[in-house]
């Protein structure tokens, strides 16, 4: 875990991911976590998931194959994923996702190069500093890590306010009043300190 609080306020990455989060969200949103992802040689999050145990928020019976593709389908929490090095090529483990798939009410039907409507798993090549939002219903996983570079990813995650109990228990913050000096009231906000 990276705590990091002490560089956020009137930083460019709480500007950035504060504002950017408020529009994925909208205004109540609340920051949960910072964490670092680092990838040896051969390391990766390989397996095919959605997050929190592949939870899917909105299941279909087998007899609906999927939602309505006119629906706008609710996001609660996403990720930030901010590149600490390139990722420039499949060798050095890229993230991978199965486009659409956050529509297809289910989890993963198979770790084997999975599908979604004929369409497979693509793959998001970046520079160390590119930044990417992806949702967590969205099938997905990081591809093995087949060079001898370390991958370094930082993934920050934000969630719509009224689900932050949800992660209460497992996202401890621990700022000390001193990390908080000077935090103005969108940031207390934010950090679910104060009421908005
Ligand atoms: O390493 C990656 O790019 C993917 C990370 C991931 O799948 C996750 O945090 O759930």
């Amino acid at each position: 875990m990276v705590a990091g609080f002490e560089a956020l306020p009137g930083g460019w990455f709480w500007a950035l991911t504060d504002s950017l989060a408020k529009a994925v969200l909208g205004a109540d949103c609340r920051y949960l976590d910072t964490v670092a992802i680092r990838n040896g040689p051969s390391q990766a999050i390989d397996f095919w998931h959605v997050d929190l145990n592949n939870y899917v928020e909105f299941p279909l019976p087998a007899e609906v194959p999927r939602h309505d593709p006119r629906i706008r389908m609710p996001v609660f929490w996403f990720s930030f994923q901010i590149a600490l090095t390139d990722l420039e090529s499949s060798e050095f483990g890229p993230t991978q996702f199965v486009p659409g798939s956050h529509y297809s009410g289910r989890g993963l039907p198979t770790q084997d190069n999975p599908t979604f409507e004929g369409v497979g798993p693509k793959e998001v090549f970046c520079r160390a500093g590119d930044i990417y939002l992806f949702n967590h219903q969205t099938w997905h996983r990081g591809s093995p890590n087949r060079s001898q570079r370390v991958r370094y990813l930082l993934q920050t995650q934000f969630c719509v306010g009224t689900m932050s109990q949800r992660f209460a228990g497992s996202v401890q913050h621990g700022m000390t009043d001193a990390m908080l000096d000077g935090a103005d009231a969108k940031l207390l906000a934010v950090l679910g300190r104060k009421a908005n």
